[in-house]
C-alpha cells in the first residue's frame, strides 16, 4: 500500500491538555519506519494547523470550540478526500476524537460521488454519540460518532454538504464501557451495532470482530476504522485523554487490528486521543504504533 500520514494536533474537543501532542508522540515512537518495514510506502504530509485553546473563547458552553473544530474538520475532510483520489491510503493521527468527523467526511464524500458508501468500525471506551443537548460537558470529542450519523450541530454533521456520512446499520461500536445516561438512549435508538466490554468478555474478541467485519462490509465499498486509544485498558495505555478501567488487553487490541488487516477491506484509519503528558515513557504511543502496524498487515509469524 501507499500510505499518507496526516497529523491533526487538535485538543479543543476536550479539557485535558496534551492530546495535541499525539502526532508527535507517534512519530517519535517510530511510526513511519515501522510502516515502511512492512513493505508499504509512506508519505508524511505533516500536521495541519490548529489553533490553541488559549487563543480564543470556547463560545457555546454546550458545544465548546464548535467553529474552530468545524474549521479543522473541513480542512481534514478536504485532505483525506484528495488523498484517496490520488490513490493513497489515509492514516490520520489525533488529536482528540473530534477529528474523525473530518476524516470520515472525506472518505464518505469520495464514495458518495461514485454511488458507494463506507461501513464504520469505531473502537472506543466511550460512545461518542452525545449531542450538545445531551452532553454533560459540552466537549465535542464526545460527539463525533453522532455527527457522522447526521446528529448534532450542522457545522459538524453537514461537512462536505451532506448527511449522514455513514448508515447506522453499517456501523459498529466496539469496547464501550463508559456511557452518559442520555447518550445511552441515543445509541439504543441509533441502529448502530454495539459490542460492549461485556460482549467481548462473553464472546471473545475473535467472534466480536467476525460479526463486526461482516456488518461493516456488507453492501459497502469497505470500512473506516476509527480507533480511540482509550479503548485499551489504562494499564497498557495510560496516556489517553479519558482513561477508563476494564478495557481491551494488549492482545485483544492487536487481534482486532490483525483481523481488520486480514479482511483487506479497510479504507482509512484514524488513531486518536494519545496524551503524552500523562503517559509513561511514551508507552501509549509505542502501543499505538504497534496497533497501526497490525492493522497494516504485520504478522507474528
Ligand atoms: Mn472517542
Amino acid at each position: 500500500m501507499k500510505i499518507r500520514i496526516l497529523g491533526v494536533p487538535l485538543d479543543l474537543g476536550q479539557e485535558r491538555r496534551g492530546v495535541d501532542m499525539g502526532p508527535s508522540a507517534l512519530r517519535a515512537a517510530g511510526l513511519n519506519a515501522a510502516i515502511k518495514s512492512l513493505g508499504h510506502s509512506v508519505e508524511d504530509s505533516g500536521n495541519i494547523f490548529v489553533k490553541n485553546p488559549e487563543e480564543q473563547h470556547f463560545g457555546d458552553r454546550r458545544a465548546k470550540y464548535l467553529n474552530e473544530i468545524a474549521e479543522a474538520c473541513r480542512d481534514v475532510a478536504q485532505r483525506i478526500h484528495q488523498t484517496i483520489e490520488e490513490g493513497l491510503f489515509p492514516l490520520t493521527l489525533g488529536g482528540d476524537h473530534s477529528i474523525a468527523i473530518g476524516a470520515i467526511a472525506g472518505v464518505s464524500k469520495f464514495l458518495r460521488d461514485r454511488s458507494q458508501s463506507a461501513g464504520l468500525i469505531w473502537i472506543d471506551a466511550h460512545g461518542d454519540m452525545n449531542t450538545p443537548e445531551t452532553s454533560p460537558s459540552g466537549n465535542i470529542h464526545g460527539m463525533p460518532f453522532a455527527a457522522c450519523l447526521g446528529l448534532g450541530p450542522e457545522p459538524l454533521s453537514g461537512i462536505c454538504g451532506f448527511a449522514p456520512k455513514v448508515e447506522a446499520a453499517k456501523c459498529v461500536l466496539i469496547g464501550v464501557r463508559d456511557l452518559d445516561a442520555r447518550e445511552k438512549r441515543i445509541i439504543q435508538k441509533s441502529g448502530v451495532h454495539v459490542f460492549t466490554m461485556r460482549d467481548i468478555d462473553e464472546q471473545g474478541m475473535r467472534a466480536v470482530m467476525e460479526k463486526s467485519l461482516a456488518l461493516a462490509t456488507e453492501g459497502t465499498a469497505g470500512f473506516i476504522t476509527s480507533f480511540d486509544m482509550d479503548v485499551v485498558d489504562p494499564s497498557e495505555a495510560p496516556g489517553v485523554g479519558t482513561p477508563v478501567r476494564g478495557g481491551l488487553t494488549f492482545r485483544e487490541a492487536h487481534l482486532a487490528m490483525e483481523m481488520i488487516a486480514d479482511s483487506g477491506k479497510m479504507l482509512s484509519l484514524e488513531l486518536v486521543e494519545i496524551n503524552p503528558i500523562i503517559d509513561m515513557m511514551n508507552k501509549t504511543a509505542i502501543l499505538g504504533v504497534g496497533l497501526i502496524t497490525s492493522a497494516f498487515g504485520k504478522k507474528i509469524l
